[in-house]
């Protein structure tokens, strides 16, 4: 593999990120063989998948890779987006998915890191959402993973300041399970991993699934979705979002001008 690295231990499968040259950048490279190793896990039956890094990375991931955003008027967070896929691959799959965090994460991978079911992070992490940075339409369900996490002044906030949180404030407000020192992580991974082994995994799986179906029972009507819709397209079509992503590539900051 290109992007990823998998070990398998027991009923447990590990994916590392292993992309340094673009600090583990969520691109369709990745996240095909992200998939592939989480198909290959839930075919093995193997009931808990943790992702995680290298620890020789102060990254966890930068986000959407940001050469794979379409800024031609296309919706670049649409439904069939490979970052979007892993994302209900990773709701939909038949067993606990936890994200362990060493380093710093960006964009759609604190999304990815917030559709686990859970997160374990060391004193290195910390947590961004950044749309706003690059003047990027975020997606409505995207938006809704963070209304069910965190309360929704923190979720605002994240969302508005583009700001990254620390480990010791993501414990605080509940986005992580558990912030562990450097020294402990990968023994507190372990021996939280061989806990839920030890369970019964047909209930497992059905807790997975009732959580998965409630949490997405939230319902808006169909002029609502397209009203949203139509906001987005105003973003995503935006002088404001072409400048986000050429002032990245330009490694300057963006002058946004509302339009
Ligand atoms: O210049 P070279 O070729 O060496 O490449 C640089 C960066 O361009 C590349 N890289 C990325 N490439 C594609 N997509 C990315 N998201 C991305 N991030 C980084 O990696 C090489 C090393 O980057 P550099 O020199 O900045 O590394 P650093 O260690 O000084 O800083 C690490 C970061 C992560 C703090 C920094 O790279 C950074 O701020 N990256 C962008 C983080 C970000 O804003 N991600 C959001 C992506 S968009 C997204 O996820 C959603 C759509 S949204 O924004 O809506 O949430």
């Amino acid at each position: 593999m290109q992007y990823i690295e998998i070990e398998r231990q027991d009923k447990i499968g590990v994916i590392y990120l292993n992309s340094p040259h673009n600090r583990n950048a969520l691109s369709s490279g990745l996240l095909a063989e992200m998939s592939d190793a989480l198909d290959a896990f839930a075919a093995e039956e193997r009931i808990v998948t943790v992702i995680a890094n290298k620890a020789v990375s102060n990254v966890w991931s930068a986000g959407h890779d940001i050469n794979e955003l379409e800024s031609d008027g296309i919706d670049p967070l649409h439904y069939a987006n490979s970052l979007e896929n892993i994302l209900r691959k990773i709701e939909t799959y038949p067993g606990v998915v936890i994200a362990a965090i060493h380093g710093s994460v960006w964009g759609g991978a604190c999304d990815l890191a917030i559709t686990c079911d859970m997160i374990i992070a060391d004193d290195t992490a910390t947590f961004a959402i950044t749309p706003a940075k690059l003047g990027i339409a975020y997606n409505t369900w995207g938006v809704l993973h963070f209304i069910n996490k965190l309360p929704l002044n923190i979720a605002k906030e994240m969302f508005f300041t583009a700001e990254p949180i620390s480990a010791e404030r993501a414990l605080r407000v509940g986005l992580i399970n558990h912030f562990i020192r450097h020294e402990n992580f990968r023994a507190k991974v372990e021996e939280i991993c061989q806990t839920i082994v030890s369970r019964a995994p047909l209930s497992i799986r059905l807790f997975k699934e009732q959580f998965r179906t409630l949490t997405n029972a939230a319902t808006i009507s169909p002029e609502d979705f397209e009203r949203l819709q139509e906001l987005r397209r105003r973003v995503y079509r935006s002088d404001d979002y072409k400048e986000g992503i050429n002032s990245f590539f330009e490694k300057r900051k963006p002058n946004f001008k509302g339009k």
